[in-house]
């Protein structure tokens, strides 16, 4: 075995997690209901029906969580907050018993020496906010930075890391254009409406929140592909082409250079008249950022399908606006449960393109995991060596991008504990702890215990 990897000093060693997929207490502390608690409650959305009302019961068991972090070595800790805990209507002064909540968790955080790191908005919004129109309306742009401003005024004295959205292509594209996530509406001219939104509200945030304490670090989280043509076709290089800016460029060019990308503007006209774009937005947008998150997954490997026509009420639902002609190739890869080929590579790729496009701007991978099937064992372990070696694989490639120049700060493992995969519900576990959600019992997993000896290293095991 060669010398191992050794991380850059202060390298964050981080998991992640969302509310609505761990925090339960659904129905306490005068939380308000969110677009997930109706969608889940809704027959025929979620697997075998099953829901976030109780989930890790995290809620409650918090202390428990932060111990097994600090039991895990974990330097920083990524989770959300649910907006609608802290705005039960979507608006006005915070619900205290909400902001109680957050407020004990960083503390004992803080406590443990963990660093808090925020995501003010992963998915879960106030219910009344969707039935007044949700993110395809301009008004929810505002009501965001409200919320956001608010929250941070009252934590900024103790999270220093803020992050306004988590993946804005998922809550637009898969909440209202495929329909697979809250609030399950299938509108392609509204999904497109959605992300500019999302992207405006994301601006007015950081602006708000710089303004009030300039010290603190900015950032947004996006999940980010490479997107490669399955042939070298010209229709499948232009499928890619295409699918590329739907996926990143539709973020990363207004984020860090002030302009949607022309040929995206294009290849979504058909579908709608873009009034929704106006003057002034695209500067707003283009707030500095300290940092930027990049969940990776997989890579889309593309090629065309049938003939591509514009989006009519009724059609088969499709995430892609102007795009649905597009077929994803398998090339028969190991896959993890998801159905998502491993693909190490990718995620270098991706870090890559950043710092040559996109640079310089500090990153961290803030997503980054494996589902697969795993129970406790007879002798009380649980065994996920595939976890193991997908997380060394993923490792190893983020150490090779730091080697290569990448300006790569920090590492967080999706997810600290199992828990409530979405549409997937309880049948995916991510964990590096396995959650046993009869009892609530936690069990550190393998993963979990490679974890512990990768963050204490600060370095992980060559080939
Ligand atoms: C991310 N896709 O979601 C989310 O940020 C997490 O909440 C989630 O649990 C995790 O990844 C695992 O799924 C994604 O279809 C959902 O490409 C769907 C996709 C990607 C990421």
């Amino acid at each position: 075995m060669g010398e191992s990897m050794r991380f850059p000093d202060g390298f964050a060693w981080g998991v992640a997690t969302a509310s609505y997929q761990i925090e339960g207490g659904a129905f306490e502390g005068g939380r308000g209901e969110s677009i997930w608690d109706r969608f889940s409650h809704t027959e025929g959305n979620v697997f075998e029906g099953q829901n976030g009302d109780v989930a890790c019961d995290h809620f409650h068991r918090y202390p428990e969580d932060v111990a097994l972090m600090a039991d895990l070595g974990v330097t920083h800790y990524r989770f959300s907050m649910a907006w609608p805990r802290l705005q039960p209507d979507g608006s006005g002064q915070l619900n205290p018993a909400g902001l109680d909540f957050y407020s004990r968790l960083v503390d004992e955080l803080l406590t443990n020496g963990i660093t808090p790191w925020v995501t003010l908005y992963h998915w879960d919004l106030p219910q009344v906010l969707e039935e007044q129109g949700g993110w395809p309306e301009r008004d929810i742009a505002y009501r965001f930075a409200d919320y956001a401003t608010k929250v941070h005024s009252a934590l900024s004295d103790r999270i220093r890391h803020w992050t306004t959205l988590n993946e804005p292509w998922c809550s637009a594209f898969l909440g209202y254009a495929e329909g697979r996530h809250a609030p399950g509406r299938q509108d392609h001219p509204a999904a497109l409406r959605a992300a500019h939104h999302l992207m405006l509200g994301h601006g007015l945030a950081v602006a708000e929140m710089r303004r009030s304490d300039p010290d603190a670090d900015y950032g947004i989280t996006l999940n980010l592909f490479p997107v490669d043509p399955a042939t070298d076709s010209a229709a499948d290089e232009d499928l890619a082409r295409r699918i590329d800016g739907l996926m990143n460029r539709q973020w990363l060019d207004p984020l860090l250079r002030g302009r949607y990308p022309d040929d995206l503007l294009d290849d979504v006209r058909p579908v709608t008249d873009l009034a929704h774009i106006q003057d002034g937005d695209e500067k707003t947008i283009n707030q500095p950022l300290d940092f930027l998150g990049v969940n990776y997954y997989f890579r889309h490997v593309l090629s065309v399908g049938e003939q591509q026509r514009v989006w009519q009420p009724g059609d088969e639902p499709s995430p892609w606006p102007g795009s649905s002609d597009m077929i994803s190739v398998s090339r028969g890869w190991p896959t993890t449960e998801m159905g998502w080929e491993i693909d190490p590579a990718g995620l270098g790729e991706v870090l890559r393109r950043l710092q040559r496009d996109y640079g310089p701007i500090p990153l961290y991978v803030t997503e980054n995991g494996m589902a697969c099937p795993d129970e406790v064992d007879e002798d009380g372990g649980v065994h996920d060596a595939d976890r193991v070696d997908y997380l060394q694989r993923h490792f190893r490639t983020a150490h090779r991008a730091i080697a290569d120049g990448v300006d790569l700060r920090g590492y967080f493992v999706w997810s600290l504990l199992d828990n409530f995969e979405w549409a997937l519900g309880y049948s995916k576990r991510f964990g590096l702890v396995h959650c046993d959600y009869e009892t609530q019992r936690r069990t550190v997993k393998d993963s979990g215990h490679w974890f512990r000896a990768a963050a204490a290293a600060n370095a992980v095991e060559p080939d």
